[in-house]
C-alpha cells in the first residue's frame, strides 16, 4: 500500500510513528512543512521537517517535542556572551550541526529536498521525508505591536517569543504563490492508495502545505482521511486556537472538517468528545484521539487507515 501523509512537527511525527507500526509494509510518503523555516545565526533551520526526523529517527526530546535528546546549549550561551541573538529561540548543540550540515549543502547548491534526504540517511526514519518545495516559503503573522503598531512577524517570533498572545490580524505562507512542490511531491500523491492529515495544525502546517500551487488539487482526486487535531473545542496542546481565529474558524472538530470541506476531506476521526459532529459529504467516526502512548497512536493510525480502505 501507498500512503501519503501531509505533516506538520509535533502532531504530525507522533502521528507518524503510530502509522509506521501500524502499516509497516507500507510505503509512506510524508510531505513536510516548511513555512517554519526561519534563518538563524546564517544557518537555515527547518523545525518539522526536523521534528518529524528526529521523532522517528529516535534523536527526539520526547518531553519537548522538539528539538535532540540529551541536549546541550554551550554554543547558544557563547553567542549570547557576544550580544548575538536571539535569546528567545533555543538552538541545543546537537540540534544546530543539522543545521549547519543542512545550511553547508544549500550553499553548495543542493535542493532542500535532498539535503533532506542526506539528513535522513543518517536518521532512518522509515518513512520517504519531502519537503513540501525546495522554493523559500516563509509564513508570516500580522500583528497589532502595542509599541511599532501594525507589523508583520515571522512565524517563529509570534509563536515562540510572544506565545501568540497578541492576536493575529492575519497569517499568510510568504512566498507561496510562486512556489512549486517540491519533485516526487504530485508523483506520490498520484500514486497514493490514501492520503492522510494527522492531527497537525489546520491553520500553519496543513494549511501551508495546501497553499503551494499544486498540491491541494492533487489531493482532492484522493481519498483523504484526517484526524482531528482539536479535541473538546481546544488544542491538546500548542495555540492552534490563536491560528483558526485568525482565519475566523471555530476552534472545534466540527468547524475544522468543515474548514477543509467535503471536496478535500472523505473520511474524518473525531475523539468521543466530539461525538455529534456530522459534515455532508464526510464520514465521520469517533474514538480515543489521544496520542498518550505507542499502543494507542497506532491504533488511531490504523482506524484512519480502516476508514480510509471502506472509503476507497
Ligand atoms: P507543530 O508543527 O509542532 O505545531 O505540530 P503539528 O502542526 O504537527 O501538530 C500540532 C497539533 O497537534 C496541535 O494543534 C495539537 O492539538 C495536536 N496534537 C498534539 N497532540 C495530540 C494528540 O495526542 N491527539 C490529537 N488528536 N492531536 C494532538
Ligand atoms: N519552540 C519553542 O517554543 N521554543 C524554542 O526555543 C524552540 C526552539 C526550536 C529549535 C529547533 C526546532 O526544530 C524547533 C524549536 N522549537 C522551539 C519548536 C518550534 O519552532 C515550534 O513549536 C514550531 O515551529 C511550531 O510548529
Ligand atoms: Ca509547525
Amino acid at each position: 500500500m501507498r500512503i501519503v501523509a501531509l505533516a506538520g512537527g509535533i502532531g504530525g511525527a507522533r502521528f507518524l510513528r503510530g502509522l509506521r507500526a501500524a502499516a509497516p509494509e507500507a510505503e509512506i510518503t510524508v510531505i513536510g512543512n516548511t513555512g517554519d523555516d526561519i534563518s538563524l545565526f546564517g544557518l537555515r533551520v527547518c523545525p518539522d521537517l526536523d521534528t518529524v526526523m528526529y521523532t522517528l529517527g529516535g534523536g527526539i526530546n520526547e518531553e519537548q517535542g522538539w528539538g535532540r535528546r540529551d541536549e546541550s546549549f554551550t554554543v547558544k550561551e557563547e553567542l549570547l556572551e557576544y550580544g548575538v541573538g536571539p535569546s528567545w529561540f533555543g538552538l541545543g548543540d546537537r540540534d544546530f550541526a543539522t543545521h549547519i550540515v543542512r545550511t553547508q549543502m544549500l550553499a553548495a547548491g543542493y535542493r532542500l529536498s535532498a539535503v533532506t534526504e542526506a539528513l535522513c540517511d543518517r536518521w532512518r526514519p522509515g518513512v520517504r521525508l519531502i519537503p513540501m518545495t525546495d522554493d523559500q516559503v516563509e509564513t508570516h503573522v500580522v500583528v497589532d505591536d502595542p509599541e511599532r503598531g501594525r507589523r508583520a512577524i515571522h512565524f517563529q517570533e509570534w509563536w515562540v517569543r510572544l506565545r501568540a498572545a497578541l492576536p493575529a490580524v492575519s497569517i499568510a505562507p510568504v512566498g507561496a504563490d510562486e512556489a512549486k512542490p517540491a519533485p516526487g511531491v504530485l508523483k506520490a500523491i498520484e500514486a497514493a492508495d490514501v492520503v492522510l492529515f494527522p492531527p497537525s495544525n489546520p491553520v500553519v502546517s496543513i494549511g501551508t502545505i495546501l497553499s503551494i500551487p499544486g498540491i491541494k488539487d492533487a489531493v482532492e482526486r484522493k481519498t483523504v482521511v484526517g484526524v482531528s487535531p482539536i479535541i473538546g473545542g481546544a488544542p491538546v496542546r500548542g495555540m492552534a486556537d490563536a491560528c483558526l481565529t485568525a482565519i475566523g474558524v471555530e476552534t472545534s472538530a466540527q468547524a475544522v472538517a468543515e474548514h477543509y470541506g467535503a471536496d478535500l476531506l472523505d473520511g474524518w476521526l473525531v475523539d468521543e468528545a466530539d461525538e455529534g459532529v456530522a459534515v455532508e459529504g464526510v464520514e465521520v467516526r469517533s474514538r480515543p484521539l489521544l496520542m498518550s502512548d505507542p499502543e494507542a497512536t497506532e491504533a488511531i493510525a490504523r482506524a484512519a487507515l480502516d476508514l480510509a480502505g471502506e472509503l476507497a
